[in-house]
């Protein structure tokens, strides 16, 4: 499957994602057309929104100790529900879907997450750190919500410009 990311301001970004019922062949494609988009963006998570497919399924694979990011890891999340998050830390984010923009985002430091594979068996797991963080960020994804949205006014104008002049000069270009 022929993939490509979404980038804001498109507003295909805002919709509110699907449950997925069916775990079939479709979303198998779907979900290994995405993994090697994401690596090959330099990604560590990918919301199936951001590749103009509005349902509950993301994946995620966070650099280990060496940087590296073998598919052992991958996790692919389908229908993910938060069921406990505690305490508060600050990590600076980005977004495939938001190239080249980084800013603080403050978010749980730990959490507990219901979901379920590609077969549709139910898995739970408890995460910390920049795996908590990445999970967040990619459900938000979910809902419509993107990580310049949880921005202070003063930081989201700043974003704006900048934003609309990179646009500018991508075009000119
Ligand atoms: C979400 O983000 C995330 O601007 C995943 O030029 C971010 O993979 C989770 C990327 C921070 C946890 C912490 C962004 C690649 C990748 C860019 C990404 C870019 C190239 C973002
Ligand atoms: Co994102």
């Amino acid at each position: 499957m022929k993939l490509t990311i979404v980038e804001y301001p498109d507003k295909r970004l805002r919709m509110k994602s699907k449950e997925v019922k069916s775990f079939d062949s479709s979303l198998h494609n779907l979900l290994d057309s995405m993994y090697p988009l994401m690596m090959d963006t330099n990604g560590i998570g990918l919301a199936a929104i951001q590749v103009n497919h509005p349902i509950r399924a993301l994946i995620l694979n966070i650099p280990d100790e060496d940087g590296e990011q073998p598919k052992e890891n991958l996790i692919e999340m389908i229908n993910p529900v938060i069921t406990n998050k505690e305490g508060e830390t600050v990590y600076q984010e980005g977004c495939l879907s938001v190239p080249k923009f980084y800013e603080d985002i403050k978010r749980y430091e730990t959490l507990t997450v219901n979901y379920q594979d590609r077969d549709g068996n139910t898995k739970t797991l408890d995460a910390e750190g920049l795996l908590s963080i990445a999970i967040q960020h990619e459900m938000d994804h979910l809902e419509g919500i993107l990580f310049i949205d949880k921005l202070s006014y003063a930081r989201r104008k700043k974003f704006e410009k900048e934003y609309k002049r990179m646009l500018k000069e991508r075009k000119s270009s």
